[in-house]
């Protein structure tokens, strides 16, 4: 009889574990479908990035996207289990400490561990709130109906109408996230090729991978939604596809109209790349890196055979820009941004990418191609801003921390296609110099590198300098100009008091 109940607690601690945690992940698939705030996306690609590169790689080019459907769902059973174990874990914890309120009090604790376990996972409080509220109230609804010495069979009724409730809510929220998928397929369209897909995925894992691991500091990829946006229009023009064609004319052998298929039909290329924006001050947030998919623009130059020494630039908002077609060698159409279609915000379908050059030069919205035979200058350029070679070196300051009595700057760094090779922090206001601890370079030196630097305060107040060491060995210089007209130079400073 004891062994009996001993059973039935354990397995109904069990059932409440399967139960919460998979009402947990499901609360979050119906709010953000296969987003990058769904817990279990998050938790993946953390997954994939313990998993070593050539492993990773080698699985994702033989079975391709059904590794990563694999991967998925085995990364959702584990996460199920491990956030039903939180809150499990939150409930008994909880009703035990205060009893004359354990129900509260349970469900609670429960709730605050398996909102922990997911912020930890997710890196953002407000969208695991509903899911470790969902996931505290399942546990502390089975765990209440604690079978005791009494009628063990209506227990065990009351539990199977338990569990066909949480089927049913699991089914509901399942279906919503489905639903929200769909409805969001323009903004979050998966990339027509599903190999391109899992690319795009894999270089995702690889960058969290190199990531610093710091409270607080910014992710080496952003998300489509946290990258900045510049627009000379108040919203985005919104672009069709199947309407949309992209136009070779000018000095070339033969013109060409491209459909948004024919441009998905020349060999697909991913890039690591960060852009920022010209008028980015050194304190600024107009800098962020993406993982982006698409073709050469020489390959589709080289179809029309150019006779110019120049390329002009049209996108579908009247923005312009003329290029030297030197400029263009390395240069990408993208229509894909981190393993998703590009975002209309961001140049939908099509847009330019061009390596080491300013943010103004990757005209969204691409339309034509007109190849000259002279610089036609471009839309900045009329308004008095210049800045048409390499991008300068700039070097920010994101966040301090104060781990015990310490003091910790966190920051990123970017030199263009020259590379950030060191950063240097100076904690007396340029006398002597350190190095800090960078992240892990990406193949691709035309990124952002995070840095991470902690001392001992030993004054009352240090000031601080930090400046980039590009790959080519030269120091990022000190004079601090304004954005207007050719970028912001100058290192970046704060004035840190010991606490
Ligand atoms: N067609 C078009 N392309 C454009 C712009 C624009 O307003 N229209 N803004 C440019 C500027 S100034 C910058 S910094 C980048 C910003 O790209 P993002 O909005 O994807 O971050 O796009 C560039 N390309
Ligand atoms: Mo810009």
């Amino acid at each position: 009889m004891r062994t009996q109940i001993m059973n039935d607690k354990l397995s109904l601690r069990a059932v409440a574990l399967f139960a919460s945690g998979v009402s947990a992940v499901a609360t979050s698939f119906a709010m953000y479908a296969t987003g990058g705030s769904f817990v279990v996306s998050s938790f993946n690609r953390i997954v994939l990035g313990y998993l070593p590169g050539w492993f990773v790689s080698g699985v994702l080019q033989r079975f391709g996207s059904v590794a990563l459907e694999m991967s998925m769902l085995f990364s959702g059973v584990l996460l199920s289990v491990v956030l039903g174990a939180a809150a499990v874990g939150g409930y008994a914890l909880g009703s035990r400490a205060l009893p004359s309120y354990n129900r509260p009090v349970g469900v609670f604790v429960a709730a605050a561990l398996v909102f922990f376990g997911a912020f930890v996972i997710v890196g953002s409080a407000a969208a695991v709130v509903a899911p470790a509220v969902v996931g505290g109230v399942v546990a502390a609804y089975f765990l209440r109906r604690t079978p005791g010495s009494g009628d063990v069979d209506v227990e065990r009724r009351s539990i199977v109408r338990a569990v066909g409730g949480v089927a049913m809510f699991n089914v509901v929220a399942h279906a919503a996230g489905l639903l929200r998928r769909d409805q969001t397929q323009r903004a979050e369209r998966e990339l027509q090729q599903r190999a391109s897909r899992v690319q795009s995925e894999h270089m995702l894992s690889e960058a969290a991978a190199a990531g610093l691991d710091a409270e607080g500091i910014k992710p080496l990829i952003a998300e489509i939604g946290e990258f900045y946006k510049v627009d000379i229009n108040p919203s985005p023009p919104s672009v069709d596809a199947d309407a949309w064609s992209l136009s070779i004319t000018g000095l070339v052998d033969e013109e060409l109209e491209l459909s948004y298929e024919d441009v998905l039909g020349y060999d697909v290329v991913h890039r690591y790349k960060t852009i920022r924006c010209l008028s980015d001050g050194i304190d600024g947030d107009t800098m962020d890196t993406a993982v982006w998919t698409g073709c050469r623009v020489e390959d589709i130059l080289e179809a029309a055979g150019t006779n110019g020494e120049y390329a002009m630039l049209n996108g579908a908002d009247d923005y312009w820009y003329s290029l030297p077609l030197s400029d263009l060698e390395d240069a990408v159409l993208a229509y894909g941004m981190n393993g998703l279609e590009l975002p209309q915000a961001h140049g939908y379908p099509v847009r330019l990418l061009v390596p080491d050059r300013w943010g103004k030069l990757h005209v969204k919205w691409l339309t034509d191609i007109e190849i000259i035979s002279e610089d036609e200058s471009g839309y900045w350029e009329e308004k008095g801003w210049h800045g048409m070679g390499p991008v300068n070196a700039v070097t920010k300051i994101d966040r301090i921390n104060r781990p015990s009595g310490r003091i910790q700057i966190c920051g990123h760094a970017y030199a263009g296609a020259r590379g950030v090779e060191a950063v240097e922090v100076s904690v007396d206001g340029g006398e002597t110099w350190n190095e800090a601890t960078l992240s892990q370079p990406l193949p691709d030196p035309d990124t952002e590198r995070q840095w991470v630097y902690e001392f001992e305060p030993d004054r009352d107040s240090h000031e601080v300098y930090a400046r980039t060491i590009d790959g080519e060995g030269s120091v990022q210089p000190e004079e601090r100009t304004e954005p207007y007209p050719n970028g912001a130079t100058g290192w970046v400073s704060r004035t840190l008091r010991a606490e």
